[in-house]
């Protein structure tokens, strides 16, 4: 049985959470859309529909019970922002807003971390590619090093 936290991954359509889950539990399998809950020991991957459809959000509140840290992703490509304000305060568990697909363009970056605060995300905010791996080390060892550690002290902040 794992013993790693257990990390539930919510974001937007194509915004990455699958590709992400595949650099945290080493899979090199091929990602395809998610279509329903997918679990492996240590994670919980989300349909995009999840959160762009404002009728699932219970689903999302349900499934969050079983996780002990919520991440918020998002494309950096993306200035939409499929998330409601404050939706990282609705849960009593730790958030992470985490970026990703920092491999391209990063012009949209100012507003994509305007949009974590409206959120109510808290910093560190992580910067990831998991197509070159940017960023995949730093998240992991936030996720499942054992040291203490404090979002407020903490060497991976980015902004
Ligand atoms: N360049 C680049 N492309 C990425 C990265 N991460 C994911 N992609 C691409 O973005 C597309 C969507 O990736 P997924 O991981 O399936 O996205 P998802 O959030 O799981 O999407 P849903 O399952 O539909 O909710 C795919 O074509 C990926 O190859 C990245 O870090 N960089
Ligand atoms: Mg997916």
């Amino acid at each position: 049985m794992s013993t790693k936290p257990k990390v539930m991954l919510v974001g937007g359509i194509g915004a990455g959470k699958s590709s992400l889950v595949a650099r945290l539990i080493d899979s090199s399998e091929e990602v395809r859309k998610t279509q329903t809950l997918t679990y492996s020991s240590f994670t919980i991957d989300t349909p995009g529909e999840y959160i762009e459809n404002p009728f699932m959000y219970k689903n999302i509140i349900a499934v969050a019970e079983e996780a002990d840290y919520i991440l918020f992703i998002q494309d950096v490509n993306q200035i939409r922002c499929v998330y409601p304000p404050g939706i990282a305060r609705s849960f009593n568990k730790p958030t992470l807003g985490i970026i990703t697909k920092a491999d391209g363009d990063l012009e949209h970056l100012p507003q994509v971390l305007l949009n974590f605060k409206e959120m109510g995300l808290e910093e560190p905010f992580f910067i990831t590619s998991s197509k070159t791996g940017q960023g995949i080390a730093e998240l992991k060892s936030f996720l499942f090093d054992k040291e203490p550690k404090s979002k407020k002290n903490s060497s991976y902040l980015i902004v």
